[in-house]
Formats: C-alpha cells, sequence, structure tokens
C-alpha cells in the first residue's frame, strides 16, 4: 500500500543529480565530517516527516511534527518524502539555485544547499548543518525516498531548521531537561500524521475549486489575445498539487499563452517540450572538491521569452520560480503538448486553431 502511494508521487528521477553528489562524497567534501555513534543506551528515536503526501498529487510542504521534544542523545530521524535538505541555518534560507550573473558565472544548484556538511548517523552538537540534497535512491531508480538521522548531543532550548528548496518549510527541535517527562516515540508520529492531514485538509478545498475552475471549462484568451495558465498551485496554504491550472488551452493562431507561478507557491517548476527526464543537472568536474551542479537542458531556457513557435518547434522555460512567468505565441494551428520537467504527471496542452477572421 505505502510503496503503491510513494510511486503515484514520485518526484523526479535524480540519476544524474544523485550521481554528481556521489562523486561529491568521492571528492571528499564529506570526508572529514563528524561520525561520531553517539546514541546512548536508553535514548529514544523521533521521526519527522520531511513532505508529507496525501491522495493523488497534492503535497503538503511542511516538516511534521513541526515541533516536538527530544533528549539530549536521542536520534532524529527524517524521513524525506521528495525533494528537501535540512539545514540548520545561521541565518535563514539560502537560494535553492543560482543564475549566472548572480555572482556565478554558471548557473547552478547551490552547492550549499546540495552538499552535506555532516553525515547522517553524526552526532549534532550545535551550530550551521546541512543534510544535503537526497542522493540515496533505496527501492530504485526513481525512489528519492531516503532518511536522514542525527544523534541530538545539545544543551536544552529550541533549534530550527528548514528546507532550502520549498521557503516556508520549517522545523524546532526541543531539547529537554533530563529527567522531564516527554511524549515518545509513538506520540510524536500521531502528531506528524495529524499535522499532515490537517494541512492537505486546509489546501483540498483551494485546490479542488482550482481544478473546478480550469478542468471544468475551457481555457481560451482573454480580449488581449492572452490565454492565462496557473503553473502550480498558489494560496493553499503549505499544501501544493503540481499540476498545470488550466490542463487544456484552446487559442486561435497568433494568440499567446503565458504560464504563471503564483506567489504563495513554493515549487519551481518548468514549461518545456520535449521533455528532458534527467536532465536537470549537468554536472562539471572541478581540478578540486565536489562537481559544479550546473543546470542541463532541462534547467536551462532554450527559446527566447515571447517567442513565436510553430508545430515542431521545441521550447523550455527554463527553472523558474515562484513569482516568475513566461509567454510564447503561437503561429501556426495545431496541438502543442507541454510538461514540466521536474514534476512526471504535470503536463497540459495548447491546442490552436485557424483565426477566426
Ligand atoms: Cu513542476
Amino acid at each position: 500500500m505505502r510503496r503503491i502511494k510513494e510511486f503515484t508521487q514520485q518526484h523526479i528521477a535524480y540519476v544524474l543529480f544523485a550521481g554528481a553528489l556521489a562523486v561529491g562524497f568521492a571528492f571528499g567534501v564529506v570526508g572529514n565530517l563528524p561520525t561520531t555513534d553517539a546514541q546512548d543506551e536508553g535514548s529514544q528515536t523521533f521521526v519527522v516527516e520531511a513532505g508529507g503526501a496525501g491522495l493523488g498529487p497534492a503535497e503538503a510542504l511542511i516538516f511534521a511534527p513541526a515541533s516536538f521534544q527530544v533528549h539530549r542523545g536521542d536520534t532524529v530521524t527524517w524521513k524525506i518524502n521528495g525533494f528537501h535538505n535540512i539545514r540548520f541555518p545561521e541565518e535563514g534560507l539560502i537560494p535553492f539555485v543560482l543564475f549566472a550573473g548572480d555572482d556565478v558565472e554558471v548557473s547552478q544548484i547551490n552547492p550549499d544547499v546540495a552538499f552535506p556538511t555532516i553525515e547522517g548517523g553524526a552526532a549534532y552538537t550545535g551550530g550551521p548543518t546541512n543534510s544535503g540534497l537526497p542522493a540515496s535512491m533505496p527501492g530504485g531508480p526513481t525512489d528519492t525516498y531516503g532518511t536522514f538521522s542525527l544523534v541530538i548531543d545539545l544543551e536544552p532550548g529550541s533549534y530550527n531548521y528548514l528546507c532550502d528548496v520549498h521557503p516556508g518549510m520549517v522545523g524546532v527541535i526541543n531539547v529537554a531537561e533530563d529527567g522531564v517527562e516527554i511524549p515518545g516515540p509513538t506520540d510524536v508520529m500521531l502528531q506528524a500524521k495529524s499535522e499532515i492531514d490537517a494541512t492537505l485538509g486546509m489546501g483540498s478545498e483551494v485546490v479542488q475549486a482550482d481544478i473546478e475552475s480550469s478542468f471544468g471549462g475551457v481555457n481560451t484568451a482573454d480580449d488581449s489575445g492572452m490565454a492565462h495558465v496557473q503553473t502550480g498551485t498558489g494560496d493553499t496554504g503549505r499544501t501544493t498539487v503540481n499540476r498545470f491550472f488550466a490542463f487544456t488551452t484552446v487559442i486561435e493562431e497568433r494568440q499567446s499563452v503565458t504560464w504563471t507561478i503564483p506567489e504563495g507557491s513554493a515549487d519551481p517548476h518548468t514549461v518545456t517540450w520535449p521533455p528532458y527526464r534527467g536532465q536537470d543537472v549537468a554536472p562539471i568536474p572541478q581540478d578540486e572538491g565536489p562537481p559544479l551542479l550546473s543546470f542541463g537542458p532541462g534547467f536551462t531556457a532554450d527559446i527566447p521569452e515571447n517567442a513565436s513557435v510553430t508545430q515542431g518547434v521545441t521550447f523550455n522555460s527554463g527553472i523558474m520560480l515562484p513569482g516568475q512567468s513566461f509567454t510564447l505565441t503561437f503561429a501556426e494551428a495545431g496541438a502543442y503538448p507541454f510538461v514540466c520537467n521536474i514534476h512526471p504527471g504535470m503536463e497540459g496542452t495548447v491546442v490552436v486553431v485557424p483565426a477566426s477572421e
């Protein structure tokens, strides 16, 4: 049952990416990381869900439980359900991708997000640290699910962490004084489940409205000759649905389509044809240290904004972040399929009919 559920919400096949991370390990980025097995006898292991999935394409972008208590010496294990890192920050969120021109020469995945600064299972004694992005793929090449654990070796207090890929995805570990009674691992798991259910519940009404308004009618151009496709969800709290709304858009020749990721969304997407599955990252080996995780064809824009396309023309918006848009004008009648390179199942079509005059 769980296996089936997992397969229905796979994200990308991070084959190349995982390879690059593995190379990073081989180059010794993580060679000198602390590996102490510090878990005491009598200590407990608490599980945190990093991202929570429901039925269908809805996903809760939360750490669940968001906040819970441990004792010094306990282990926290994050179940990575999707594409997330776990970072105890010095300040706040850092960008997940760096674009050429913004302090870097090559557009790339931010190495400070991608590569770990601590090894899974090590003792965490405080300060900034990062799990890195998922590299392990238990269960098969499309399974990005894995775990990351830390033995909590911290003074009593509250310790915040976050995921850099999904802004707003944050969690707290509260270290209780020794001898103070705290809820056990089973209670913490139940709390996680109820938080995921509540989050998906809050998002579901808005998502349902999105689905009905876009799938229930035909999406066409407005008076200015522009049709709008909402790319992913917005205003759904921490619930995300990786779909295009609408799925099908019908316009006339020489009309345009604009795809927009709502400001309030937490997921990046692309608008692409044909798909470049597994080609989001093209690692460039460096003389020292980990490879540079440069954008592959999947993440790289290959057509100017507002370009005019005809049948057979390929197009890729490149990676788009929340609040960003991408526009194409369709000069020739025909059907134009498109996908998001990042989220399998996120697909749509623009049907272009001959102009009426
Ligand atoms: Cu997507």
